[in-house]
C-alpha cells in the first residue's frame, strides 16, 4: 500500500494556451506550473535491500554505437559530436561509441569524440578479438566494451565457435587491453537464451582476469522483469566486478527489466536517447530517468540534469527523422495533461494526486485539458481566472455546462472553450437572465446550430422532466407502502 501523497499546493497558473511548452499548437490545454517542489518525501521509496543499486546506478548512453544501428540513424561527425556533448552536459557517466574497426570513418569519429575532453568516459565497443582490441586501444578511448554471442544460436548461426575459444579468446582480450591501463568490459550477446552453467563459468573466469564489467544482454527483447531479476541475482552471487545490463524492447519490457536488474545488483544500465537500436531498440534514456526518478528523486537530480532530456530527444529525434511519441515517458505531448474534470479538480488542488512525477524536474509544464465534454467546473474557473475573468461558482457551473454542450455536439478546441467563457461573461454583464441562451462559436455549421439548439431544449427539459419523474416515483413508492401495509393488515 502507499502512504498519502503531501499537501504541497499548487500556486498559479501562467498564460500558456497550447501543448507542450508552447510548441504544438494544436494541442488543446491549459498549462498551470508549481514553483515549490511537491514532493518532500517519495511515497513510491524502493523498500531497502542490500542487493538493490537502484539509488547507485550508471548510466552507459549507447545512442551513437546501438543508436546507431537503428534503421534510420545517419550520424556524421559533427551530429555525434552534437550529441556527444548534449549527453555530456546531461550528465551520462558513459558515451558508448561504434567499433571504430566497424570504417574508416568510425575510428576516425571515435578519435574525435575523445578528443573532446568530455566529462563522460568514453567507451568503444567492440568484437570479441584481438584484432578489434588493437584498434580500439589506440583511438584514446577510456574503456572498452567487448561483446561475444553465447547461446547456441549465435554459436552455431553466427560466429560458429564453441565456449572454450570464447573464453580463452575473451581472456586474451581482457589481459591485453588492460594492459594499457583502459577500463574492460566483457558481454554475452542473448545471454537469456544462452546455457546458464556455460554463462556462469564464463563470467566467473572474466571476473578472476579482473574484467571491470560483465555484461548481460537481452539481445532479442525475450525477457521478462522476473527472469531478468533471477539472472541478474544469480551472476551476482558469482563476479564480485560490476554487472552491467543491455535490454531490447521487442515486448515492451526494456524499462521494467531494467529496474529489476538494478534490484537484483546490476550497477550499470545501457541506454539510448528514445530507445533507438536495432529494431524497436533498447531502454530509452528519458524513461529509464522516468522510472528512477520515481524511485529515487534525491539521486537522479543530484546526479543528472533532467531538464537536458526534452532538447536532447529533439535532438536525437530530428537526426534520425522520427516524432516523439505521444505516449513517451516524460516528453510525450501529453504526458503531463489532465483532462477529465475529476482529475482537473484535484491537481489544482494538489498535483500529487495524479502526477507521480513532478514535471518541473524535467523543466516542463503540466496542463489542465478543459476544451472537452468531460471538463469540469473547477477546470473552467481556473481557465477563467487565466483570462482574468470573475464569476460566481454558480456561474462559472452554468458556463461549464456551455461548454460541454457544445462539446457534445462536435470536437472543440481552447479557442473555442475561451470564446464561450467571454461570450457567457459578456452576458452577465450585460445583465441577460440566460447568459448561455446566446452563446455560439462564429465558426458553427447549420447542422451544429441546430443541435446544440435541440440539446438546449433538452437540457431546459431535464429540470421539468426530473420533477415528473421524482412525482412519479414518490406515487409508485406510496402505492407499495400502502399495498404493504394491507398485506401485513395494517391500515394506511
Ligand atoms: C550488437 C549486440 C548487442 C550487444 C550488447 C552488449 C546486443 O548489436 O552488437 O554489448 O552488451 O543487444 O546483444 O547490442
Ligand atoms: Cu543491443
Amino acid at each position: 500500500m502507499c502512504p498519502p501523497a503531501d499537501d504541497t499546493q499548487i500556486n498559479g497558473v501562467n498564460g500558456h494556451t497550447n501543448g507542450t511548452n508552447g510548441s504544438r499548437s494544436e494541442f488543446v490545454g491549459v498549462d498551470i506550473t508549481r514553483a515549490t517542489p511537491r514532493q518532500s518525501r517519495n511515497p513510491y521509496q524502493p523498500v531497502g535491500d542490500f542487493l538493490s543499486n537502484v539509488s547507485r546506478f550508471q548510466v552507459i548512453e549507447s545512442t551513437l554505437r546501438e543508436g546507431e544501428q537503428f534503421a534510420n540513424a545517419y550520424f556524421d561527425l559533427d551530429k555525434k559530436i552534437e550529441i556527444a556533448k548534449a549527453l555530456d552536459e546531461f550528465g551520462a557517466d558513459y558515451i558508448e561509441l561504434t567499433s571504430p574497426a566497424a570504417s574508416e570513418a568510425s575510428r576516425k569519429d571515435c578519435e574525435a569524440i575523445c578528443k573532446l575532453g568530455l566529462k563522460s568516459k568514453i567507451l568503444t565497443h567492440i568484437r570479441c578479438n584481438m584484432e578489434d582490441a588493437k584498434i580500439a586501444v589506440e583511438t584514446g578511448v577510456d574503456g572498452v566494451d567487448v561483446v561475444i554471442g553465447t547461446s547456441s544460436f549465435l554459436r552455431e548461426h553466427s560466429h560458429g565457435k564453441d565456449m572454450a575459444y570464447i573464453k580463452k579468446t575473451a581472456i586474451e582480450v581482457i589481459e591485453y587491453v588492460k594492459s594499457k591501463g583502459i577500463e574492460i568490459r566483457f558481454s554475452s550477446e542473448d545471454s537469456f537464451r544462452s546455457d546458464l552453467v556455460d554463462l556462469l563459468s564464463l563470467y566467473q573466469a572474466v571476473d578472476k582476469v579482473g574484467v571491470n564489467r560483465v555484461g548481460i544482454a537481452d539481445t532479442v527483447g525475450c525477457a521478462s522483469p522476473r527472469q531478468v531479476y533471477d539472472l541478474v541475482r544469480t551472476l551476482r552471487g558469482v563476479v564480485s566486478c560490476d554487472i552491467e545490463i543491455h535490454l531490447h524492447n521487442d515486448t515492451g519490457c526494456a524499462i521494467a527489466n531494467a529496474y529489476c536488474a538494478l534490484e537484483a545488483g546490476a550497477t550499470h544500465v545501457d541506454t539510448s536517447v528514445l530507445g533507438i537500436g536495432e529494431r524497436n531498440g533498447i531502454t530509452s534514456l528519458g524513461g529509464l530517468m522516468a522510472r528512477m526518478i520515481a524511485a529515487d528523486r534525491d539521486y537522479v537530480k543530484s546526479k543528472y540534469k533532467l531538464e537536458k532530456i526534452k532538447e536532447i530527444e529533439e535532438l536525437v529525434a530530428e537526426a534520425v527523422a522520427v516524432n516523439i511519441p505521444f505516449n513517451n515517458p516524460i516528453t510525450g505531448f501529453c504526458a503531463f495533461t489532465h483532462k477529465a474534470g475529476i482529475h482537473a479538480k484535484a491537481i489544482l488542488a494538489n498535483p500529487s494526486t495524479y502526477e507521480i512525477i513532478d514535471p518541473s524536474d524535467f523543466g516542463i509544464n503540466r496542463y489542465i485539458h478543459f476544451a472537452s465534454r468531460l471538463t469540469g467546473w473547477n477546470a473552467i474557473k481556473s481557465r477563467a481566472q487565466q483570462l482574468n475573468i470573475e464569476m460566481t461558482d454558480a456561474q462559472y457551473k452554468e458556463c461549464t455546462a456551455a461548454i460541454k454542450r457544445l462539446a457534445d455536439i462536435r470536437p472543440i478546441a481552447i479557442d473555442d472553450a475561451d470564446s464561450i467563457i467571454h461570450a457567457f461573461h459578456r452576458n452577465i454583464v450585460a445583465g441577460k437572465t440566460n447568459p448561455a441562451g446566446s452563446v455560439l462559436l462564429p465558426n458553427m455549421t447549420d447542422k451544429e446550430r441546430k443541435a446544440l439548439e435541440e440539446k438546449m431544449q433538452e437540457d431546459a427539459a431535464v429540470p421539468e422532466k426530473r420533477a415528473l419523474d421524482e412525482v412519479v416515483d414518490d406515487q409508485v413508492h406510496t402505492e407499495k407502502v400502502v399495498k404493504k401495509a394491507k398485506a401485513n393488515g395494517i391500515a394506511a
